[in-house]
């Protein structure tokens, strides 16, 4: 569930040997450097939410950096039942069966960890904070995950990832999915 710190202590080396020979002159005619190593621009992501009748109800917009990722949920008004609501990262990148949106499959999870950001045994690779529905339906949030959008273990794997947005919250703990009910919102991430 953790990204792997062997890449990461690469890059930092990376940075640093780029940096260390940015002030040796030897590249004092090339493009003037950075005062500090530059970070890497992040992956981004762009999808719509869809409810169970198929409809366009919100968007969702990832950005991925070296460590986490960050995501912005915006849905519409009339978009939810107000109050909170439980949504995770599911396996598949699948929302072609709108009234259940079973086709997603499971929470991401690829090392067998137990549901729930509470859980000892947790969380799963899927699992997210829960976000809150206004008295008009709609939902401005932002959560993070340390799950990556690309590469080993990705979101944007083979078969894609889709983001469910389920009926009730998430009490982070229950297996398999926190006791967040009916999946009521859909969104492919591929
Ligand atoms: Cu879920
Ligand atoms: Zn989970």
């Amino acid at each position: 569930m953790t990204r792997t710190l062997p890449l990461r202590a690469a890059l930092m080396l990376g940075a640093l040997a780029g940096f260390a020979s940015g002030a040796s002159g030897a590249l004092a005619q090339t493009a003037p450097a950075p005062e500090a190593a530059p970070a890497a621009a992040p992956q981004t992501f762009d999808g719509e939410i869809k409810n169970n009748k198929g409809e366009p109800i919100g968007t969702l917009t990832i950005r991925d950096g070296a460590n986490a990722l960050v995501m912005r949920i915006a849905i519409k008004a009339g978009g939810l039942p107000p109050g909170w609501h439980g949504i995770h990262f599911h396996a598949v990148g699948d929302c072609s069966d709108t009234e259940k949106f079973m086709n997603s499959k499971a929470h991401v999870n690829h090392d067998q960890s137990k549901h729930g950001l509470l859980n000892p045994d947790g969380p799963d690779e899927g699992d997210l904070p829960n976000v809150y529905a206004a008295a008009d339906g709609s939902v401005n949030a932002e959560v993070s995950s340390e799950t990556p959008l690309t590469g080993d273990g990705g979101l944007k794997d083979g078969d894609g990832s889709a983001l469910i947005v389920h009926a009730k919250e998430d009490d982070h703990a229950t297996q398999p999915i926190g006791g967040a009910g009916d999946r009521i919102g859909c969104a492919v991430i591929k």
